[in-house]
This record gives C-alpha cells, sequence and structure tokens, in this order.
C-alpha cells in the first residue's frame, strides 16, 4: 500500500492515490436528462410513444418530457459538474433528436445545442464523452422493426458518421452503444422496454444487428481518420456459480456467454463466444446474416471499453426442468440464486459485491489483452432520499460515499495489479428519469426537486466527491 504525506499537517494522507490524469465523472444520456421531448424539431422516440400508450407502465406516471430539462439549464449543470470535481463526463446523443425520422435530414437545432454542449464542456475543463445510443431507438424506425430490421444498421450508420463529421473535431472519446444487451432484454425477452416482445428468435436478431452496427460504427470512425478513440459501454455482471459442483459450474458459464461475452467477446476480440453459438445453433437460433458481416465484426474492434458495474449475477444449477411449452429464455439454462448473508442495498434491492468491480477488471486484464478500459457506470439507487436531508436541505447520503470508496478500494488494487484502468464515471450527475421507474430510485451527486421548479442541490457525496477528485485518491 503506498501512502502519500507530505508532512504537511494541513495535506489529507491519501492512502489510495490514483495515476495522474485519472477520469473522474460521472455518466448519463440524452433521454434521461434532456426533457424537450417534443421541441425544436425532435422526433419522437419509443420512450416518448411508450409513454403516451401507456403511462401506467411508468413509476407515478411520470414520462420522458420531464426528465431533468438539461436541454435548457446545461450551462449551470455543466458549471456544477466543474464544481464537484468532473475532469469528464458521458452523455449520449439523441437520434431522433438529429434525424427525426432516423435518417435522411438533420435537425440543424440538435446540431446547435449539442454544439454548446461540447464546446460549454471544454470552455469548463471537462472532456466530453460522447455516446451515440443508449435506448432511444427513433419511432420512425421501430415502425420498420427497429433494430430486427437491418435497414436499421444502414440508418444507424449513417447517424454515427454524421455525429463524428459534425462533434469529431472536438469529441475524441466515443462509444456506439450502452449497454447493449439491456434493449434485447427489455424490449424483447422480459418485457421492461418496448416493443414489449417475449420472442427468443427476434432477440438474438436484434443483438446481432446491434452489435453489426457497432463494428460499422468504428469502420466509419477509422475511416475518416479522425484523432480519438472509440468504443462501446457494457454492463458487466460477474456470474458467481453457488458451488463448485459442475452443474453449478456450467450455469455460471452459461450465464455469463449470454450476459457477458455476447458483447464482449465480439466487441474486444471480434469474435462471438463458440459456446454461446453452440446453444444458439442447438435451439435453431442463429440469427439470419448476410455474407461479410463476421468480417466486418472481426476488423473493427474497440479501442476503449466501458465497464457499468452494479451487481454480480449468482446462479445455481436449474433445479427443475423448463416448461417446453413456454417461451425460451436464457434462465432455461440456470436458476438464479440468493447467497445467504449477502450484503443488499436496502433501498435498491440490487446485491452489493464491491469485489465484482475487481473480478471483472481482472478478467479484462487476463482475457482480453488488458485492454484500455474504464468503469463507466457504477452508483446506488435510493428511493425516497429526501427524508436524508437535513436542516440546510443537504441529503446525508453517506451510503453513496461508502459505496463509491468500497468499489474504489477495489479498483485501486486492480491498478496495482496492472490492470490498464483510466477512469471512474460514477452514475450519474444529477437525479435524473430512469425509463420505466422514472425519479423512483435517485442515483445522483446532485439532488433534483421536481416540484420546486427542478432546483439542484448538491449532496454530501457531491462535496465529497468534490475533494476526491482534487485529491485524485482519498
Ligand atoms: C443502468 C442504465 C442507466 C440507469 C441505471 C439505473 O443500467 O445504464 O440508464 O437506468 O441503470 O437504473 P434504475 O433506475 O432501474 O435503478
Amino acid at each position: 500500500m503506498i501512502v502519500l504525506n507530505s508532512g504537511d499537517s494541513r495535506q489529507p494522507t491519501i492512502r489510495y492515490p490514483f495515476p495522474q490524469g485519472f477520469w473522474w465523472g460521472s455518466a448519463t444520456s440524452a433521454p434521461q436528462i434532456e426533457g424537450a421531448a417534443h421541441l425544436d424539431g425532435k422526433g419522437k422516440n419509443i420512450w416518448d410513444h411508450w409513454y403516451e400508450q401507456e403511462p401506467n407502465r411508468f413509476y407515478g406516471g411520470v414520462g420522458p418530457t420531464d426528465a431533468s430539462q438539461f436541454y435548457f439549464r446545461y450551462e449551470e449543470d455543466i458549471e456544477l459538474m466543474k464544481e464537484i470535481g468532473h475532469n469528464s463526463f458521458r452523455f449520449s446523443i439523441s437520434w431522433s433528436r438529429l434525424f427525426p425520422n432516423g435518417y435522411g435530414e438533420i435537425n440543424q437545432k440538435a446540431v446547435d445545442f449539442y454544439n454548446k454542449v461540447i464546446d460549454k464542456l471544454i470552455e469548463t475543463g471537462i472532456e466530453p464523452f460522447v455516446n451515440l445510443y443508449h435506448f432511444d431507438m427513433p419511432l420512425a424506425l421501430q415502425e420498420k422493426g427497429g433494430w430486427e430490421n437491418r435497414f436499421v444498421v444502414d440508418c444507424y450508420e449513417q447517424y454515427s458518421a454524421a455525429c463524428f463529421r459534425l462533434f469529431g473535431d472536438r469529441v475524441s472519446k466515443w462509444f456506439t452503444h450502452n449497454e447493449p444487451i439491456v434493449p434485447v432484454e427489455g424490449g424483447y425477452l422480459y418485457n421492461f422496454h418496448y416493443p414489449n416482445e417475449c420472442n427468443f428468435t427476434k432477440a438474438v436478431q436484434v443483438a446481432f444487428h446491434t452489435m453489426l452496427s457497432s463494428a460499422r460504427a468504428i469502420k466509419t470512425y477509422r475511416e475518416m481518420k479522425l484523432d480519438g478513440k472509440i468504443g462501446i459501454i457494457l454492463n458487466l455482471t460477474p456470474s458467481y456459480p453457488r458451488s463448485s459442483h459442475p452443474a453449478d459450474l456450467e450455469a455460471a458459464r452459461i450465464a455469463d456467454a449470454f450476459f457477458n461475452r455476447s458483447f464482449l467477446d465480439p466487441s474486444v476480440k471480434g469474435t462471438f463466444p463458440s459456446d454461446l453459438v453452440e446453444i444458439l445453433r442447438a435451439e435453431g437460433q442463429l440469427p439470419v446474416m448476410q455474407e461479410g458481416d463476421l468480417r466486418v465484426i472481426a476488423e473493427n474492434t474497440i479501442d476503449l471499453l466501458g465497464i457499468n458495474y452494479y451487481q454480480p449475477r449468482r446462479v445455481k444449477a436449474r433445479e427443475s426442468l423448463p416448461n417446453p411449452h413456454a417461451p425460451l429464455l436464457p434462465e432455461h439454462y440456470f436458476d438464479y440464486y440468493e447467497m445467504p448473508g449477502r450484503k443488499m442495498n436496502p433501498y435498491r434491492g440490487w446485491e452489493i459485491y464491491e469485489k465484482g468491480i475487481y473480478d471483472l477488471l481482472i478478467n479484462v486484464k487476463e482475457n482480453y489483452g488488458n485492454i484500455e478500459c474504464f468503469i463507466s457506470e457504477n452508483g446506488i439507487g435510493v428511493e425516497n432520499e429526501a427524508r436524508f436531508q437535513d436542516e440546510n436541505g443537504i441529503i446525508q447520503d453517506d451510503y453513496r460515499i461508502e459505496f463509491v470508496r468500497e468499489h474504489l478500494k477495489w479498483v485501486h488494487r486492480a491498478i496495482q495489479e496492472g490492470v490498464n484502468v483510466k477512469g471512474y464515471h460514477m452514475w450519474t450527475f444529477m437525479d435524473n428519469w430512469s425509463w420505466i421507474n422514472a425519479y423512483k430510485n435517485r442515483y445522483g451527486f446532485i439532488a433534483v426537486d421536481i416540484a420546486n421548479n427542478w432546483k439542484r442541490t448538491v449532496k454530501k457525496s457531491g462535496w465529497w466527491f468534490k475533494k476526491l477528485a482534487e485529491n485524485n485518491g482519498f
């Protein structure tokens, strides 16, 4: 353990110093913070549409128009980011704001908005990390089948090229997708995203087209010879078996293939995991592809890997045979396992297992060529957080500070063991609209008081993060 102590009693003792230039910041997405869902020429996306159809599916009946108003308040918000120590910030571009129909004509007002955001970030000393797709398919393209339809891959390539051309002179960290498995799960397996299907065949096709779109965007980026890096952001959930019994190990391996290696392998290695391919083949569920697709994926792997980590996945061998008439799901192959004594976030119902972040990083070092990576999301959602306000109205979120600190200890250890991890981004900067959970679970360093004209107030954790970033460690 390195302990830095200058001998000056005013200087804090830094037990966990991070490498110089470490990226401290946070992440969010366009649909979750912008608001202005129907303003300045923006086209509808699947969230705007689904909310109109079924507002009851959204917590408290709150929809995407009520995202945190960044569209109007971005200047103040970026100042606040600086105030709490950010040197980098990841947001996404709204595809349907830039291309209201998903392709074709560009909406100049969207170009103006993103130019202003990027310029303001740079002027403030915060590096913009830009993601192209965060769950928000333009409705016009969903009406053509969304990611099921290969035409949408072409549209996405056009959209990505436009973003690189418009903003690539100032943005040098790009990401093709955020958590690409989530729209597959939500939209095509478990019914928490539009189009609310439960159809394994479509799920596989959607996953394949998403992966292909990522490789094609990377190819486009490289052909444009811009001076930057391009990557993908994956939510990785380390798969832990209940025991070392071979059947439990097998269950964990299959869960890992479905939920981690499905996107991690093609993104980093350019190939799909053979065990997953074998399962799909045996089920008669291989996706439709065209000649050359696998070559595009093989030749266009990422420069930079973003890792989102929230919770582990604990599994065991199935205890009963699956219903042969039920729709096929990955859970056909394993059961979930609740580890006795596991530590829980009592406010969200997710397990907290800090060492998981280290296990993921070591896996990247050992099995993925130690590719340059960073923690692109980590965070703790808390319901009804206003109850923790002190007499000055500051939320005393000590649980969040502890959560970050305990995860960072493991990130620090991974760095000491040679993992090429370059930064830590928190989910998220300010409380934001979280899909069907709307504002149920608050994740921000900054509280947003919706009823009080969207007032922003830094939580205790925001001030703690400022010190962490300034000291480059804790
Ligand atoms: C991550 C997503 C985010 C955000 C977060 C919180 O997986 O990338 O977009 O939604 O989860 O989720 P929730 O509000 O459901 O707790």
